[in-house]
């Protein structure tokens, strides 16, 4: 591939974009790459995914601005198709995907970064939705997931202003969860990622689905999604192992996947 890394390390696959000479800002290419690393994850030995940029200075600085300038109405509109496939994917898949967010964040790279389960990022971040001094809104699913995340007062603000803000205030409003050195910044996601390999690889994606899916019900549907789900870790290999374990006093040998 041309703009997309991948690298399975154990049970943690890492995917780098890596278009450094445009701050791996996102094209029609990028996208489609991305799309195909999601697809060749090898699911069956991968428990959890991280996300990066190449380089130091930059995460991902948004959606290409060169390809988007000359595009007319309807090919403006499949391209914000296109990038909201990408990052529902990535935040539907059965795995967690951590953002290692080691620079700049803006526009889509804001968005893309929300799309995964968890964020961390280096002091040297900067986040923001520029879109609207460009003339157009977040079309990568910011309206909707920054809202979410950070509340709709500040989502606004942030969107309306078009203002980047940096590390420490994007942990103050719950942007990410964590704010490192840059150089800590993939041994810690790898850590973490590590930490959620090991656990009972069902239970954690049910929990992930659970919380997705949850979110957008009412209390009285979003527990019967998790009644789901939770029953579904029973009968599981690794769930008699978890407990079995947690009986006898002992250490879990090893959770399966099964
Ligand atoms: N797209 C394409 N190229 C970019 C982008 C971008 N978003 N950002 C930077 N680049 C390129 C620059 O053109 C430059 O290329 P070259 O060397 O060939 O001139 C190279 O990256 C380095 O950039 P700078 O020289 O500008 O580096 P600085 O350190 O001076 O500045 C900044 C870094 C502050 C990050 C600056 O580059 C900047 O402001 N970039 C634009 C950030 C931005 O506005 N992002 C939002 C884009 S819009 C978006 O993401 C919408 C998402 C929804 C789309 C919906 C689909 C329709």
């Amino acid at each position: 591939m041309e703009y997309v890394l991948y690298e399975q390390k154990g049970m943690v696959g890492i995917i780098t974009i890596s278009r450094e000479k445009a701050l791996n800002a996102l094209n029609s290419v990028v996208l489609e790459e991305l799309n195909q690393t999601l697809n060749a994850v090898n699911q069956s030995e991968v428990r959890c995914l991280i996300l990066t940029g190449a380089g130091e200075k930059s995460f991902v600085v948004g959606a290409d601005i060169g390809e988007m300038s000359t595009l007319p109405k309807v090919a403006g509109e499949v391209f914000s198709k296109k990038g909201n496939e990408v990052f529902r994917r990535i935040e539907t898949f059965p795995i967690p995907v951590i953002a290692a967010i080691n620079g700049f964040a803006l526009g889509g790279g804001c968005e893309i970064a929300m799309s995964c389960d968890i964020r961390i990022c280096s002091d040297n971040a900067v986040f923001g939705q520029p879109e609207v001094g460009l003339g157009i809104t977040p079309g990568f699913g910011g309206t909707q997931r920054l809202a979410r995340l950070v509340g709709p007062g500040m989502a606004k603000q942030m969107i309306f202003t078009g203002r980047n803000i940096k590390a420490d205030e994007a942990f103050r409003i719950g942007l990410v969860n964590a704010v490192c050195a840059p150089g800590e910044l993939l041994p810690l996601a790898e850590k973490m990622a590590a930490t959620i390999a090991k656990n009972a690889p069902i239970a954690v994606r049910n929990s992930k689905k659970a919380i997705n899916e949850g979110l957008d019900l009412d209390m009285d549907a979003a527990i019967v999604v998790e009644e789901k789900l939770f029953g579904d870790c029973f009968e599981t290999y690794d769930q008699a192992e978890g407990m079995a374990a947690f009986m006898e006093k002992r250490k879990v040998e090893a959770f399966l996947n099964k």
